[in-house]
């Protein structure tokens, strides 16, 4: 079973997020930002994972410690859930349209965190959502999963659309990089590790 259920809390969120690699893709909690909530939804059905997040957070302060803390916690359950990597693919990649948006994603699970984000917004909230923090959140998950991603959006005008197109593209490209692929065999690194 690819799976784990994890719990954090701090001073300024309690978040419990539940994975399923393996999963029927529905997305189930709310974080108090429906846009987020949008956004996991999408993440779980075109990721094809399960995926449970159940977060309260200081959102009279801003929605930062609430997304970002919840991308923490999505990385730690995708690096538990994956366990030895043994037989995936390792890499993904996407490049997905969102009407004028296109947006793309190259992502190794190699447990080395880097991110190169390039995307920006000329609107910078989205009801109790900032824009600004879709950077933050998938730096979290590439800093906690050990994920090395380039994520971009070459074209876009509406901030709805280019984070939308981000969040489906990363979603699709993990799918490809979570699917096992028996002609690789074991760990799918000359080193026999990846860590
Ligand atoms: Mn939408």
């Amino acid at each position: 079973m690819r799976t784990a259920d994890l719990k954090r809390e701090t001073k300024e969120t309690c978040i419990r997020v539940a994975i399923d690699l393996d999963g029927d893709g529905k997305f189930t909690g709310q974080t108090g930002i429906a846009f987020f909530d949008h956004m996991l939804t999408l993440l779980a059905r075109h990721g094809g994972l399960g995926l449970t997040v159940e977060a309260q957070g200081d959102l009279d302060v801003e929605c930062h410690h609430t997304v970002e803390d919840t991308g923490i916690l999505f990385g730690k359950a995708l690096a538990q859930a994956a366990g030895d990597k043994a037989g995936i693919r390792r890499y993904g990649h996407f490049v997905l349209p969102m009407e004028e948006a296109l947006c793309e994603c190259a992502l190794d699970f190699c447990g080395r965190p880097y991110l190169f984000f390039g995307a920006t917004f000329e609107r910078p909230m989205i009801e109790n959502y900032a824009t600004e923090v879709t950077e933050d959140f998938f730096r979290a998950i590439c800093n906690t999963a050990g994920l090395t991603m380039h994520l971009e959006c070459r074209r876009g005008r509406n901030a709805h659309h280019i984070v939308e197109g981000l969040f489906k593209a990363f979603a699709r490209a993990l799918r490809e990089a979570l699917e096992t692929d028996e002609r690789l065999g074991g760990i799918p690194s000359t080193k026999g590790v990846l860590d």
